[in-house]
């Protein structure tokens, strides 16, 4: 990809952000090696069904067969690693007073990259629970043996209650942690500039955030190779975050 150019308004607007907001998809995560969700070809929704796989009913009626899919999912993320989208966001809260990270994505690359303030709108891989009782269930931060797509695999049991321990993500039909979509809305009503990077912008409530920070006078700049259902960004970048954010820094902040 040829070196971008971006625009006076974009780069003048971002040198003089006191306040952004990054909101990230699994977009951000693709080049790392981790499938996005709606991708035509490779996405996860498109050879998985999310009524059987990511609803609290679909965990009931099958244990095994949701446990082993995220664990194989967690696996994947284990191996890992943040790439330069996540280090370009990183190294950006060291040119604003005030940064937050706001993302969907389930997987850790962004602390792993440096980010200080993130909060996470669908939950974490890496913290499962027990579906009855709460309590949290420690996890390895390595896999004793790798885990295989489409295996089974039973979930532990609680130490507490002997309940099933389940993934630690929201799912569909799901609230969101109360306390992580509060700050998010909050940030949103009052940050200069919110970037949405690498997500399609369908899943509700958290595509509310960009229109959210839109209508208290924000910059919206969006970040993706493809068309979303975000409405008319006041920029609209469209390649890979790998590419484009390190690029959009280095013209910034040369
Ligand atoms: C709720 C976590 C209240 C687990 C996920 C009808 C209308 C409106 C709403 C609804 C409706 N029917 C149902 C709903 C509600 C539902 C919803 O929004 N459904 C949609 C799909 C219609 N929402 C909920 O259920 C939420 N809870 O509403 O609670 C309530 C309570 C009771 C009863 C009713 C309501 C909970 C939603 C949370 C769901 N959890 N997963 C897991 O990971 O397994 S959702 C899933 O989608 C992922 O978590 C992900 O975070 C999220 C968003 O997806 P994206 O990240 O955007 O990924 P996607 O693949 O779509 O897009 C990737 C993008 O990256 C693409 O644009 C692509 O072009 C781009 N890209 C690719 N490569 C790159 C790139 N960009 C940059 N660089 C690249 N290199
Ligand atoms: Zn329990």
């Amino acid at each position: 990809m040829p070196v971008p150019e971006f625009s006076p308004d974009l780069l003048g607007r971002l040198r003089a952000a006191r306040s952004i907001v990054v909101f990230t998809g699994a977009g951000v995560s693709q080049e790392s090696g981790i499938p996005t969700f709606r991708d035509a070809l490779s996405g996860l929704w498109t050879q998985f069904d999310p009524m059987v796989l990511a609803t609290p009913e679909a965990f009931e009626a099958d244990p095994a067969l949701v446990w082993g899919w995220y664990e194989w999912r967690r696996g994947l993320v284990l191996r890992c690693r943040p790439n330069p989208a996540h280090h370009a966001i990183a190294q950006l809260q060291h040119h604003v007073p005030e940064l937050l990270v706001v993302t969907q994505n389930v997987d850790d690359l962004h602390e792993r990259a440096g980010s200080r303030d993130v909060i996470h709108l669908h939950g974490s891989l890496h913290a499962p629970r027990c579906h009855h009782c709460g309590a949290p269930w420690p996890v390895p931060e390595t896999m004793p043996e790798e885990p295989q797509e489409g295996r089974r695999l039973d979930p532990p049991a609680c130490r507490h209650c002997g309940g099933p321990v389940r993934p630690g993500v929201v799912w569909f039909g799901e609230s969101l942690p109360q306390q992580a979509w509060l700050l998010a809305l909050e940030r949103a009503a009052r940050c200069d500039l919110l970037f949405s990077i690498g997500t399609s912008s369908v899943v509700q409530p958290a595509a509310q955030l960009p229109m959210r920070a839109r209508a208290a006078g924000a910059c919206i700049v969006q970040v993706n190779p493809e068309p979303t259902g975000l409405e008319s960004p006041h920029h609209d970048l469209r390649g890979p975050a790998g590419t484009l954010m390190p690029a959009l820094l280095d013209a910034a902040w040369p």
